[in-house]
């Protein structure tokens, strides 16, 4: 025990660092893939499993890689454990921040918990069994198996579940007087303020004090209440005396705050509160909690979300925690970060979803000034079972007793776009709703509706879930999965005929985009850059003018993994603001422009910045756009400028005469700049013309509107038409690129399939279906002719002979010939590499006598398909 030096300011430092009782056990794991319950032994010898740090997920690669598979199951962890002689005489605990989805701690053999519940902290109390200043065996047995949707959320959901010990651990000891986390790895010390204004606040702290020494205990407890600069603004002492094995709680404040600094997204100001319990006969300090505090009101009704008595708009997005090749096992500087992009963004908002996240987020949110939405993950179904009910119901109290004390979190969601209302799942809502208001009366609670559901018949139990929580938030995906713009204010409308007594907000909107497609006449669900912004422009517009929306959230972020989603990058939901891998989209600097105060300027299209073009003109005018937070543009092109313009709703767009080679963009609005080289190269629709064909013209058949860039070659695959005398082009048959009824009751891009041997699933992806002959009026020369195919469909889609023009028999074999010369015979593409593969057949092929090149697919049972074509003159 440390000895408590007294009330003076100048311990402070001393009695944060003499506190540091915890060690994070990250390093040196064995883990098997396997699941053997002698595993759990000590004398097992696991001498040949593999050893990984943690983070760990073992499904770090599944989602993403065709080749693995995504999967759920059981795995083991053991590690050997040291424990410190300075914890000798000590509680010890070991504290898990996250661990999917189930986990069974054995400590030295012994099974000493089982945590149900993928993304809250729990801890295990190993005090009793644990060997100090010896090495102990660890073994933690996960399982992350679908079937434990049975009685443990999410059910189902549109994320994939890491399973893996995929937080960070902890060893931590206290003395054995100490404050009470158990049973849900509470914050030891609860800090509320449930009276703040201008002129005054109050703070209490709540808590549990035990003492497991064997005798009687009279201790002191000190709160302190500190500003930014750690000058002590308030403090109490409590006496207490403790008898051994009981449980005290406590119950103080500290008085009136007066003028107090208050929190918020432009200043989110922190005082420190500092608790510590000492032994009163000779000052020894048993366990000390430091926590931030943030002095804050908020408010809400139908005309929007007032905090400190001022009037706030949330803007903000969701966010999902996984990474590009990471799964969700991800640094925690990641977690920051990802938080960082956000507020720079402009954001005040984040909607931490579907689940509560590392506990990094919630600090990070404090510290920045987000405002939290935070929930559990009980998305689209409710099991009927009481078990189920359960698990829901200690999920909710492990979020938020572990993230009490957080200014940021304002609103404690529990609920995700239910499918089904049955009794069941609406008496869960008023339960977990009593639950919140139980453990937490000072904070909103709400839940987020989809609009598949409130748009059945407005039926009893739809107007009950709407009456259950303090917020009502709607997910919209108007022009996206259904509708089209004209559908989106209607649709806001509707809700509110629906939701007519609580708040409303915003909850979700997005779409997904892929920076390898782009397109200048952007269309639902091209997955182009430009209809995300298209998209998100006009769901912003549309919010900015409804104050009856307290607030609203993009989906997503960032991009995330979705075992089994078909869109252009296969088993990723692509709405991110960020990529996977945190770069960000076009729509990131959009919403930047429209939200941020801190100047920015940024030119669009820096995605785009190779482009090759059918024009037949020496100058193509396309438009462009700049983002800005200032008044004023001015572009200037190859040093000319094309003027000053006003900037709207954080753009301003110039029409740019591109020549062919580079063209040098350079924005500027006062002392801001930015830069954007496009290198662009326009192509004659006349394939007489010298070059067209020199460099290889790259056709993405079935794609009318889009350009793909091929990110390794750097090709560009330009969208294709039908055939104009001295041009290229179909002939007969017709474009596949987008179909009805996805695993998401929308459209897809083009058969949304993951294509096997390929990246390029957009290239794949879309085709010409029936068409029998393609034409390209090429001049005499040898040429190298590139054919991509692939079956597009699968056995069972394939059983809708119409759709797929398959012959009855689910067949399709066809022989292609150029320039009447069969060059392959009988084509069955299923039979020969498998459905949704990807096929690349090189051909050359000489052409004289002005003949050009025709392409016959003939079918010989169903109708031929083809992806793209790559021709190249090559003598
Ligand atoms: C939703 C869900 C979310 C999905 C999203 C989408 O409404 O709440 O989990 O990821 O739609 O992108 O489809």
């Amino acid at each position: 025990m440390k000895r408590f030096a007294g009330w003076l300011l100048f311990f402070w430092g001393c009695i944060c660092c003499i506190c540091a009782s915890e060690i994070s056990i990250t390093d040196s794991w064995k883990y098997k893939a396997e699941n053997d319950e002698r595993f759990s032994s000590m004398d097992w010898n696991d001498s040949d499993w593999v050893t990984v740090d943690l983070p760990h997920t073992w499904n770090a690669g599944d989602v993403i890689d065709e080749q693995r598979g995504y999967r759920r199951g059981i795995s083991w962890y053991r590690k050997k454990l040291f424990i410190p002689s300075e914890a000798r005489d000590k509680k010890i605990t070991l504290r898990f921040d996250g661990v999917a989805s189930k986990a069974d701690v054995y400590l030295n053999g012994k099974l000493l918990k089982t945590h149900l519940g993928a993304y809250t902290a729990f801890g295990v109390d190993i005090t009793d069994i644990c060997e100090v200043g010896k090495e102990n065996l660890l073994a933690v047995k996960v399982d992350n198996s679908s079937s434990l949707g049975e009685i443990l959320p999410p059910v189902s959901g549109d994320f994939s579940i890491f399973g893996g010990i995929y937080r960070r651990v902890f060893l931590q000891w206290t003395e054995k007087v100490h404050f009470v986390t158990e049973p849900y790895a509470a914050v030891p010390v609860r800090i509320q303020t449930p009276e703040v204004s201008v002129s005054e606040a109050s703070m209490q702290i709540v808590a549990f004090l035990k003492n497991d020494f064997t005798d009687t205990k009279h201790v002191h407890v000190n709160v302190f209440l500190c500003d930014e600069m750690n000058r002590i603004v308030k403090e109490k002492q409590l006496k207490l005396k403790l008898i051994p094995g009981r449980k005290y709680p406590i119950s103080t404040s500290v008085g009136r705050i007066e003028n107090p600094h208050l929190w918020s997204p432009e200043l989110p100001y922190l005082y420190t509160v500092k608790v510590q319990v000492c032994d009163a006969k000779n000052g020894e300090m048993y366990q000390e909690v430091i926590s931030p505090v943030g002095f804050r009101w908020f408010s809400v009704d139908k005309t929007g979300f007032y905090l400190n008595g001022k009037y706030l708009k949330l803007r903000g997005a969701a966010r999902h925690q996984d990474y590009a090749g990471l799964g969700t096992a991800i640094p925690v500087e990641m977690n920051r970060r990802d938080m960082r992009l956000l507020k720079e963004m402009g954001a005040n908002f984040v909607r931490i979803s579907h689940y509560p996240q590392d506990p990094e987020i919630y600090r990070a949110c404090d510290e920045l000034g987000l405002i939290v939405w935070s929930e559990i993950c009980v998305v689209n179904e409710v099991r009927k079972n009481a078990a189920f009910a359960h698990n829901c119901k200690e999920m909710l109290k492990e979020m938020i007793l572990q993230n009490y004390n957080h200014p940021s979190v304002v609103l404690w969601g529990a609920m995700n776009e239910l499918w089904d209302y049955h009794k069941q799942a609406i008496a869960l809502a008023r339960e977990l709703e009593a639950l919140k208001k139980e453990l937490d009366p000072y904070r909103l609670s709400c839940v987020a509706f989809h609009a598949f559901t409130w748009e059945k018949p407005y039926t009893q139990s739809s107007k009950e879930m709407f009456s259950i929580s303090d917020v009502n938030g709607v997910n919209v995906y108007e022009s996206w999965y259904q509708g089209d713009s004209a559908t989106i204010a209607p649709m806001f409308d509707k809700f509110c005929s629906y939701s007519t007594a609580k708040p409303r907000f915003l909850s979700e909107f997005g779409a997904g985009s892929d920076e390898r497609i782009h397109s200048y006449t952007p269309r639902t669900f091209d997955f182009t850059p430009e209809f995300q912004l298209d998209f998100n422009r006009r769901y912003i517009n549309e919010m900015e003018k409804r104050p009856d929306y307290i607030g609203y959230s993009i989906w997503n972020l960032v991009d995330f993994q979705v075992d089994g989603r078909g869109d252009s990058k296969p088993n990723l939901n692509q709405k991110g603001m960020l990529t996977e891998d945190r770069r960000k989209k076009e729509i990131y600097y959009y919403c930047q422009a429209r939200w941020s105060d801190i100047p920015m300027i940024h030119i669009a299209g820096a995605d785009w910045t190779k482009r090759v073009e059918i024009c037949d003109d020496s100058i193509n005018v396309r438009k462009i756009s700049v983002f800005s937070n200032q008044k004023t543009v001015e572009l200037i092109h190859n040093g000319k400028s094309l003027g000053v313009r006003e900037v709207v709703n954080g753009e301003a767009v110039f029409a740019v005469p591109f020549i062919n080679g580079e063209n040098l963009l350079d924005a500027r609005s006062g002392a801001l700049s930015d830069r954007l080289k496009i290198q662009m190269k326009l192509l004659s629709s006349r394939l007489t013309d010298s070059d067209v064909l020199l460099d290889g013209l790259c056709i993405n058949l079935g794609q009318e509107h889009c350009y793909f860039i091929d990110p390794q070659l750097q090709e560009i695959w330009i969208p294709d038409k039908p055939y104009t005398k001295g041009s290229w082009g179909y002939m007969d048959g017709k474009p596949f690129n987008s179909w009805p009824g996805s695993s998401h009751d929308g459209v897809r891009y083009g058969v949304g399939a993951d294509i096997k041997n390929t990246f390029l699933e957009p290239l794949f992806q879309t085709f010409l279906i029936g068409t029998t002959c393609y034409r390209l009026d090429v001049p005499d020369g040898v040429y190298e002719i590139g054919f991509y195919f692939t079956e597009p469909f699968s056995k069972d889609e394939r059983k809708n002979i119409v759709r797929t023009g398959v012959s009855a028999e689910g067949q399709r074999v066809f022989d292609v010939s150029v320039n009447g010369e069969k060059l392959i015979d009988s084509l069955n593409l299923a039979d020969s590499y498998g459905e949704q593969t990807a096929v690349v057949k090189t051909l050359v092929v000489n052409v004289r006598n002005h003949e050009g090149l025709e392409i016959l697919l003939s079918p010989q049972k169903g109708q031929g398909v083809i992806s793209g074509l790559k021709v190249k003159k090559i003598r």
